[in-house]
């Protein structure tokens, strides 16, 4: 089964690449060369951890405009996570469930994390921050 499915994967790869060969002249003349479409920004994973009453890390950092993919777990009760300033905030279950949040990175600055469920006496000191880095050269 894996191996028929590599096979197809081979045949299908093999295929786009003659069509693309076929297909590039005329369009490369339109185009006036500039035929090379950017390849798709990867997802940057991160894994965050809430705990009473911190998150693991206290600081999470992506660059403007990527897209961010955050995995929140809890490992004791149930936390929220919120980021006020891009409208999100999700509930942490406890029994570390992950919670998954995607979004394309806001522009450079720094966004507030507070925990969103109340979760005991250092509740409210719970915080954490994302910060938003300008695109270098190096990373685009
Ligand atoms: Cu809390």
């Amino acid at each position: 089964m894996l191996r028929q499915t590599l096979f197809m994967g081979l045949v299908m790869a093999g295929l786009l690449t003659a069509l693309r060969a076929a297909d590039d002249p005329g369009r490369a003349a339109h185009k006036g060369g500039a035929q090379t479409a950017p390849a798709p920004k990867p997802v940057h994973e991160l894994q965050v951890v809430a705990g009473r009453f911190a998150y693991e890390p206290a600081s999470l950092q992506v660059v403007a405009g990527e897209p961010v993919r955050l995995v929140v777990r809890s490992k004791d009760t149930v936390h929220g996570f919120s980021i006020p300033k891009l409208k999100i905030d999700e509930r942490v279950p406890k029994g570390g469930d992950p919670v998954v949040i995607e979004f394309t990175a806001p522009p450079a600055g720094r966004y507030e994390i507070a925990c969103s469920e109340f979760c005991g006496s250092g509740h409210k000191q719970m915080k954490a921050a994302l910060i938003s880095v300008a695109p270098t050269m190096t990373n685009q």
